[in-house]
């Protein structure tokens, strides 16, 4: 018996041959499960990292960076390169992860309450343990829910920093103990399957409260030695004097101190961050290995994704937090050995990270809930049926006085960033012919009405996420 699932959209945007725009907001989404027994359905690797920038991967076009075990899964599977999250921080953007949810509707970040469980009633590994799956959870969580997690998931292994952990009297590589883990929990579920491994790693995440904030296995410490990492753009001194005071001496500011503030200083914490991406690399070669180990390489999706973006020295900022691409943008790849009928290799479109849930629910055959607000990626993938993202809403709700609360608009052509608490301060780039975000053109007579309709989709997008609270 076939189902048929619907979900109404309420963003998007569509731009006249006048250039004159148009909200007009409805985006359709079909999905028909094929309704197998459990024991048919897949077995899906879901892996986070924590702050791996879009551009951190080889088969992302980054030339220094070495990453061969995802290169290859990219290879094999389907790469998305314009993959944004609806929140750029850990906290929020995890909770959307789970739940399919922007962080307006679900209202978790930093110092909020924990995820209602009317929200952790939707959340993938909570229906897939409904279904049948074994879940297991390992690494860094990140999110505070109303229900015990006992619930969500069979197998939980939860840990983080330091990066040097004692472990049966030996010293351990955080990663490579997540690693480790991980294995552990496949191999205890190759017997009942089919499982769904959560994976989120810590790296390459900084340690913050330590002064060398980056860590890696000594076994890398000459890789990228004689490299001379970019230096941003947008990192020259006149560009961070240019800012209006409230985004001076930010907590994107403080941490551009504790990273990059010398030119030698940059170098060296650029090459730890780098290092720790191919520390995670080579422990999902050992992942991937035992999959085909176990016998289940045939049967078993794997799923890659950022948590968020990262200023590396971009704006004079470090850190995460606000509206520009490399703070929203991250990375995806999902390879589904089955082939399911999925023909593409690169997916330009933009896509969410609210987008993972349902994908993952569509994957495994389950229904996917009327709350949730992602779309499955899965018609992007095989280039049949219906997903449209024309333009996409992003947001950081923060308490953080260090941190201005900001809101954005991207299309494929235009950035419209806002400060609620600076409704004077507007950012507008022309992303095909800007695509660093170096010439904010908003202060343009000829730009002026289209700053007013992204105001109103802004406005739009913000009532109908409050109103599904
Ligand atoms: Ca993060």
């Amino acid at each position: 018996m076939n189902q048929l699932f619907k979900q109404f959209y309420v963003f998007g945007m569509a731009l006249t041959s006048a250039g004159m725009i148009i909200l007009f907001f409805g985006s359709f989404q079909e999905n028909e499960p094929t309704q197998k027994s459990i024991s048919d359905r897949p077995n899906i690797v879901f892996i986070l990292t924590d702050d791996q920038r879009w551009d951190m991967l080889g088969c992302a076009g980054n030339t220094i960076i070495s990453t061969p075990n995802l290169d290859k899964i990219a290879e094999k599977g389907v790469r998305f390169s314009h993959a944004f999250v609806t929140t750029p921080i850990c906290a929020a953007s995890r909770a959307s992860i789970l739940t399919g949810l922007y962080e307006r509707t679900h209202d978790f970040n930093f110092q909020k309450p924990p995820v209602k469980k009317k929200d952790t009633d939707i959340c993938y590994p909570y229906l897939l343990k409904k279904a049948g799956y074994r879940t297991g959870f390992v690494g860094k969580f990140g999110v505070k829910t109303e229900v015990s997690i006992d619930s969500l998931f069979s197998s939980i292994k939860i840990n983080g920093f330091p990066y040097w952990k004692e472990s049966a009297g030996q010293t351990k590589y955080l990663t490579d103990l997540q690693g480790e883990q991980a294995i552990q929990f496949m191999q205890q579920s190759v017997d009942q399957e089919p499982f769904c491994l959560s994976l989120s790693f810590s790296a390459p995440h900084a340690d913050d409260d330590a002064k060398e904030q980056y860590f890696w296995p000594p076994a890398l410490d000459a890789l990228y030695a004689s490299e001379k990492m970019p230096i941003p753009a947008t990192a020259r001194k006149e560009f961070y004097d240019s800012f209006p005071d409230f985004l001076k001496g930010t907590r994107n500011r403080e941490r551009w101190f504790w990273r990059f503030d010398t030119p030698e200083k940059f170098q060296e914490m650029v090459k730890g961050y780098y290092r720790m991406i191919t520390a995670i690399d080579e422990t999902i070669g050992r992942i991937t290995d035992e999959i085909n180990k176990l016998g289940i390489a045939d049967n078993t999706i794997i799923v890659f994704m950022g948590d968020n973006g990262y200023y590396l020295g971009d704006r004079g900022y470090a850190d995460k937090w606000l509206m520009h691409d490399v703070s929203i943008r991250v990375p995806l790849i999902i390879y589904d050995p089955r082939k399911n009928g999925v023909k593409k290799k690169m997916v330009d479109q933009m896509v969410l990270n609210v987008d993972v849930a349902p994908t993952i629910l569509n994957l495994a055959g389950i229904p996917i809930p009327d709350r949730m607000q992602g779309k499955s990626l899965l018609p992007l993938m095989t280039g049949n049926g219906k997903y449209r993202q024309d333009s996409i809403f992003c947001e950081h709700l923060t308490i953080d006085p260090k941190i201005p609360n900001s809101e954005c608009i991207r299309t494929k052509q235009w950035k419209f960033i806002r400060y609620p608490k600076h409704p004077e301060y507007i950012e507008l780039y022309n992303l095909i012919e800007d695509p660093l975000e170096e010439h904010n053109l908003a202060s343009k007579e000829i730009h002026q009405k289209k700053i007013i309709q992204f105001q109103k989709q802004c406005d739009n997008s913000i009532k109908h996420l409050l109103a599904n609270r």
